[in-house]
């Protein structure tokens, strides 16, 4: 069902002009309340007027995460802490943390974008969904939260963790629908089964996976073991949280909400736009944002905006499943390589479980990636050989795929950690 059919099936033309009716707006409001943008504006020698066509928006400054740092914790709103009904936090592992607010204007806002997102996927007022991810400072829970509730889903807020009773309420309680990162998804199915209960009979048709990159494999894994619909959606806290975009149900891509951000995809290099359908990362300037306002956004995330229109009739972008983070990307013994591309390699293969992870060390100069995955423990059973050969099979797919030799360790069942939020694939151990 299309929630918003008339803002999400607009002419390009309409969309075009909103876009630069709020762009015009967003850019006086920093330029007037955000003393970090009206430096940058002003070392730029632009003024809110300059703002006269959509193609002006490359004329802005970029923002960046550290730019949020700099400015802990509220340094960077655009309006009065008394006017700021809600905060969310990054976990700050990697740093200091940032800090996002939102008005009451942007929480409805929000709502509505999840709203649009969850209907994308097929959920309507007759489901019930499990909402495991972490209810707190992560934007996730209570993102998805408020948007199900708009729809008039019946929402179980579980929460992340304790996965025995994750099942037992999805069993007990009916749930149709799950809220969850991907790795989670596929964590939970284990767990149902150690305790002897079929995931096919516990009844869930939608899976709203995100906050965590995934190929299609990895979901198609997830399909084949819950015998549900695995959507995808994207989104961050610094501009919002999850209703930045997400897939619709032909899953070519996730429609970005237009109405409420600009995007751009640039080389992370030359910060130039790349040319339209090319990889690059994704910036995104926010149209509607009240409490913290962000122009020209870069997220590190690399993907690639779709051409043509979609069958379901919204005429909103489409961006492609991300392919990985710019500060994700290993460069191993000089060759570019996202985890992503090994994690399809892996779901490729038949007699490998989707669990693996990619730990890095370095010998001298050298980088070594070792990759570990699990494999079913009857493998370990049969002869050496057959080990043996699984593992030679496994390195040559990836070499021929990815252009890097690796050494392949298969692990027993349960062996690599799991998550019951964002996974880790990746353990770098280079000093
Ligand atoms: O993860 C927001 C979110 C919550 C999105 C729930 C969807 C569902 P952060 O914790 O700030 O916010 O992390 C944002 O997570 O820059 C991406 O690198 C990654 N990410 C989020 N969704 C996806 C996705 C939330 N569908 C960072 N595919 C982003 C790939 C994703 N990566």
């Amino acid at each position: 069902m299309i929630w918003n059919e008339s803002m999400e099936c607009m002419p390009r033309s309409q969309i075009q002009e909103l876009q630069l009716e709020r762009l015009k707006s967003v850019v006086e409001r920093v330029y007037n309340n955000v003393g970090f943008y009206r430096k940058r504006l002003d070392a730029l020698g632009i003024k809110p007027g300059d703002i006269r066509g959509l193609d002006d928006l490359t004329k802005l400054p970029f923002t960046v995460k550290d730019d949020l740092r700099d400015n802990y914790p509220y340094g960077m709103f655009a309006v009065p802490l008394r006017e700021v009904v809600r905060v969310h936090s990054s976990s700050g592992t990697t740093g200091i943390p940032t800090v996002v607010g939102y008005t009451a204007n942007d929480l409805d806002s929000w709502s509505e974008l999840v709203a649009r997102i969850v209907s994308e996927a097929g959920v309507t007022a007759d489901d019930v969904v499990q909402i495991s991810f972490g209810y707190g400072l992560f934007t996730g829970a209570f993102g998805l939260h408020y948007g199900l509730e708009k729809v008039g889903a019946t929402v179980i807020p579980v929460s992340s963790g304790n996965t025995e009773r994750q099942v037992r309420i999805m069993r007990d309680m009916g749930s149709t629908a799950l809220v969850s990162t991907p790795s989670y998804a596929l964590h939970i199915s284990e767990v149902a089964e150690q305790m002897g209960i079929s995931c096919q009979d516990l009844g869930l048709n939608i899976g709203l996976f995100g906050a965590e990159p995934s190929t299609k494999n990895l979901r198609t894994e997830i399909e084949k073991r819950w015998g549900l619909f695995a959507t995808n959606n994207y989104g961050l806290s610094e501009v919002m949280g999850p209703g930045v975009s997400g897939e619709c149900e032909f899953r070519c891509g996730m429609h970005i909400n237009e109405d409420h951000f600009i995007a751009e995809i640039i080389d992370p290099d030359t910060l130039e736009p790349v040319p339209f359908g090319e990889k690059g990362e994704l910036v995104l300037t926010t149209l509607t944002k009240e409490a913290l306002p962000l122009l020209r956004y870069r997220t590190k995330d690399i993907t690639r905006f779709i051409p043509g229109q979609c069958e379901c009739g919204r005429t909103f972008l489409r961006m492609d499943e991300t392919s990985g983070r710019t500060d994700d990307m290993l460069i191993i013994r000089g060759v570019n390589v996202f985890p992503s591309q090994i994690e399809s390699v892996l779901m490729e293969i038949e007699e490998v479980e989707p669990h693996y992870q990619l730990v890095i060390t370095r010998e001298g100069y050298l980088d070594n990636l070792e990759v570990q995955v699990e494999v079913p423990q009857k493998i370990f059973s049969g002869e050496f050989r057959a080990l043996e050969r699984l593992e030679r099979k496994i390195r040559d797919r990836i070499l021929s795929v990815v252009g890097i030799t690796v050494k392949v360790r298969l692990v027993e069942p349960r062996s690599i950690a799991r998550s019951s939020g964002k996974a880790v694939r990746v353990v770098d151990k280079r000093a």
